[in-house]
């Protein structure tokens, strides 16, 4: 702990005491959603975590402080001040923290933040990954890199068809990192159950992931691994009309140049606007799902330390 880093007490006490813990980013509340859903959401998310016995760590660079365990008030805060918040990958934390201003952490900063203070599982709802083109742009998320090289488990519900998923999928093999599919052979593409693309592994249950988690430190592999849990069936979003949706956001962003850390964004908030908010509710749910899932994946690693 240090001046630009901080646990909360309660985070703190239950990795003392072998509680499970799962973290959660902020992207996701300040870029992902609109406000107000975005706070009630986030809100949401730490009630289910708490319900299913585990403590909720949502992290985010707050005043300068790279934060694990925000209170529901920088919760709010961030929430209310939205996309005026700077996005913080792995290379914009230093900066932040040196500025005294607030991040949104993305995945790469969360798994950076959870890897600190020593929390192993994290959920969101869809990673950052190779974008379209990204052979002639070399636009991959520093998340992918961030997977590789430290040793946190993610929770997605796969990759938004914004991304070249098949290439995602490609650069996560080169960097050693094993994608699992929760009751599913297939990658899911976030508001859809398929992507045309298969997982590396299927695993039926949290236990079965949690011991892939306990193996892979004890044989000192260093980087994570990304379980995919696809959208609950019920929510599930008809590709043809939101694979639409997407080209047409690519096409604007094309146009308009728009490129570097502000594309992912862009697109985000384009597709919002011209689903009309109807991929919201699948956003939110998808959200649920993975958190319940991280939770039961916390909870079984917890088990397998205690010796249960
Ligand atoms: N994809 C989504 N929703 C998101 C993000 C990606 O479907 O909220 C956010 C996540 O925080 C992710 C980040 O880590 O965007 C990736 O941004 P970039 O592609 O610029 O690395
Ligand atoms: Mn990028």
């Amino acid at each position: 702990m240090n001046r630009y880093f901080n646990v909360s007490a309660e985070v703190k006490s239950a990795l003392e005491k072998n509680i499970p813990v799962v973290a959660l980013e902020s992207t996701i509340i300040c870029h992902g959603m609109p406000y107000p859903q975005n706070v009630e959401t986030a809100l949401a998310v730490e009630k289910i975590v708490r319900d299913k016995g585990c403590v909720p760590a949502t992290t985010a660079i707050v005043g300068g402080v790279l934060t694990v365990g925000c209170s529901k008030r920088q919760i709010e805060l961030l929430g209310r001040q939205g996309m005026s918040v700077v996005k913080a990958s792995r290379r914009d934390l230093p900066v932040l923290s040196a500025k005294g201003i607030n991040g949104a952490t993305t995945v790469a900063g969360t798994m950076y933040a959870c890897k600190l203070a020593g929390v192993d599982v994290f959920a969101t709802g869809g990673i950052g990954g190779a974008h379209r083109n990204s052979e002639k742009t070399m636009d991959i998320s520093a998340d992918l890199d961030e997977l590789q090289q430290t040793d946190v488990t993610v929770v997605c519900a796969g990759a938004k068809s914004i991304l070249d998923i098949g290439l995602t999928l490609e650069c996560l093999e080169t960097r050693g990192v094993p994608v699992i599919g929760y009751r599913t052979d297939d990658m899911p593409a976030f508001y859809t159950r398929k992507s045309g693309f298969k997982v590396d592994y299927r695993m039926d249950s949290a236990e079965e992931i949690a011991a892939t988690i306990l193996a892979r430190k004890e044989l000192q592999l260093n980087g994570g691994m990304l379980v995919v849990n696809p959208v609950p069936e019920e929510y599930s979003m008809d590709p043809d009309y939101i694979n639409g949706k997407i080209s047409e956001a690519i096409a604007e962003a094309d146009r308009l140049g728009i490129g570097g850390k502000e594309l992912t964004p862009f697109l985000l908030d384009s597709i919002r606007r011209s689903t009309d908010g109807e991929s919201l509710e699948a956003n939110i749910q998808l959200v649920y799902s993975n958190v319940r899932l991280a939770c039961d994946i916390a909870s079984a690693l917890c088990a397998l330390r205690s010796g249960k």
